[in-house]
């Protein structure tokens, strides 16, 4: 199977869990997180096809398939790890102020702060109440998950508090670490989890968190150079948005990094407008 027709298999599989989970939440909060979730129009923002790409939950059944086990076997693990997903991204959202995801207004730009951070804490909930069943092994995964997510989300704001240059600067094993546990640690745990639940055995289920983690970093600096070359159309996000609001992506980071500041000196040949050129610019500006 090509991947996105993984993701769309995958998806028929969870997505009436996800429903049905949102669906016995406070109505009000029900809508919030649903709109959160790309399924319901407000305020004339469009539902969204696919209410995201749904890596996390694909990573969940696969998983489960992994272990021998049906894909469906895996379903309140996709269903948790999605709801985590979607909460973290909701509540990234308010934290950095970002207005828009997924091509529409963010649930606090639709909402309000209050209300948005009250429905990032009930999908929050709803996570932990769903692997509840699951038993002690799974919730302690998820948890251990929960807690590495804080900590890159913590080393990521602190970034934004250092220096571009010079020796206080974040070094790309430092962006690598706040990677693997900010966006890695719950891809690993999608995996780890459905393989759980598959009935896999310890030794398989901390393999399938291991390649997920590296999964994750991946991923991050995929997303971190979609955020300046890609077509907004596609990423739901601002043009330039990242480079404009002057974060701590990995491109910028490794071009500052060398000391020949690769991505300048490509840039000023190539005499371009648009993304580089933007890059460039900020690299030159931080003293790269
Ligand atoms: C877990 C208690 C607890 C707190 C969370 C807010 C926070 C702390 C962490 C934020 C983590 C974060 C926003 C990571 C970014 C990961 C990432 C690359 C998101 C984009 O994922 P995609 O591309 O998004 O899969 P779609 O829209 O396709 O679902």
């Amino acid at each position: 199977l090509a991947a996105p027709e993984v993701l769309t298999r995958c998806r028929r599989l969870v997505q009436p869990a996800l429903q049905e989970a949102v669906g016995r939440l406070h109505p009000w909060v029900s809508e919030m997180a649903a709109y959160s979730f790309g399924w319901c129009e407000v305020g004339g923002a469009p539902a969204v096809a696919s209410g995201g790409k749904g890596v996390r939950q694909a990573l969940a059944l696969l998983g489960a398939e992994a272990a021998g086990a049906p894909g469906r076997a895996g379903v309140p693990a996709a269903v948790a790890v999605e709801l985590v997903h979607v909460f973290s991204l909701l509540h990234d959202d308010i934290m950095d102020g970002d207005p828009a995801r997924r091509g529409r207004p963010t649930v606090w730009k639709a909402y309000g702060t209050g209300p948005a951070v009250l429905a990032g804490d009930a999908l929050f909930a709803l996570a932990v109440e769903t692997l509840a069943g699951a038993g002690s092994d799974a919730v302690r995964l998820l948890s251990a998950a929960l807690s590495d997510l804080v900590r890159g989300q913590a080393d990521d704001l602190l970034f934004a508090t250092r220096p571009w240059t010079g020796p206080e600067r974040v070094r790309p094993e430092e962006y690598r670490a706040m990677a693997e546990h900010k966006t890695g640690a719950l891809l690993g745990c999608a995996a780890a989890l459905g393989a759980l639940l598959g009935g896999a055995p310890p030794a398989t289920v901390a393999a399938l968190d291991r390649a997920g983690r590296h999964l994750g970093v991946a991923f991050q600096i995929v997303d971190d150079v979609l955020g300046i070359w890609g077509d907004p159309l596609v990423t739901g996000k601002p043009v330039h948005g990242d480079l404009r609001e002057r974060k701590k992506t990995f491109p910028v980071l490794a071009a500052l990094d060398s000391p020949t500041s690769a991505a300048a000196r490509l840039a000023r040949l190539l005499g371009s407008d648009g993304p580089l050129r933007e890059m460039a610019d900020l690299v030159e500006e931080c003293g790269g």
